[in-house]
């Protein structure tokens, strides 16, 4: 069932962050399809961090990639496993992530898309998102599968966090004065889910300026 926007309502009253319930419930299928597809291209890996770990969560591209490496982190044309470039964004992530932009009040259109596989276990750190070119666009992010916990901080690691409980078809769209907000994803839990027993997590950018 499609919830509509919860947008400044007590469970989540964050100013620009928008929590779209079931927005991405529709073209969930199509999105699953789309995400394997590029996947067969560009297969999902654990990326090294700078500090020499490697990350729990299986990462790929479509359109301008994110790519962390014992260098650093930055944003790339290419996989440097195949040395070829990314997949192009398929069209039902450049549509969904245009009207999920839209209700939450922006004008976007991204230029990349990572895409974050967590199997049970898999979690991902408090981090900040800093290497986009444009902090104008907002981050709009879609959940897919297994259900997970997000943490949203403040502009200070140390902040205090929030958590919510983010379900497969939900849109978290953001932008504005939460775009620079430290987050993170909890130890995802095993359990079942008809897509398969794990997570997607689909963050549409805008990379290039
Ligand atoms: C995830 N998401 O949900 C990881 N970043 O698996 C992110 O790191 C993220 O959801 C920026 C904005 C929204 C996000
Ligand atoms: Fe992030």
């Amino acid at each position: 069932m499609t919830q509509p926007d919860l947008f400044g309502v007590p469970e989540f009253g964050r100013e620009g962050v928008s929590l779209l319930r079931g927005f991405a419930l529709t073209d969930a299928q199509e999105l699953v399809a789309a995400i394997e597809a590029v996947a067969r291209v560009a297969p999902f890996r654990h990326m090294t961090v700078p500090g020499g770990g490697r990350m729990s969560v299986g990462m790929t591209n479509a359109g301008i990639g994110w790519v962390a490496d014992s260098k650093g982190y930055r944003y790339d044309h290419q996989d440097p496993l195949s040395g070829q470039p990314w997949p192009a964004l398929p069209p039902v992530f450049t549509h969904l992530a245009e009207r999920a932009a839209q209700a939450a009040g922006f004008g976007f259109t991204p230029d990349g898309c990572l895409i974050n596989r967590y199997e049970p276990g898999a979690k991902m750190g408090l981090h900040q998102d800093i290497n986009e070119g444009d902090y104008s666009a907002p981050i709009v992010s879609v959940s897919l599968g297994l259900p997970a916990t997000f943490q949203f901080g403040g502009l200070k690691r140390s902040d205090p966090v929030e958590k919510i409980t983010l379900h497969h078809g939900d849109v978290v769209v953001w932008g504005g004065p939460a775009r620079k907000s430290f987050h993170g994803v909890l130890t995802l839990r095993a359990g079942h889910h008809v897509i398969g027993n794990h997570r997607y997590n689909l963050t549409f950018r805008k990379v290039l300026g």
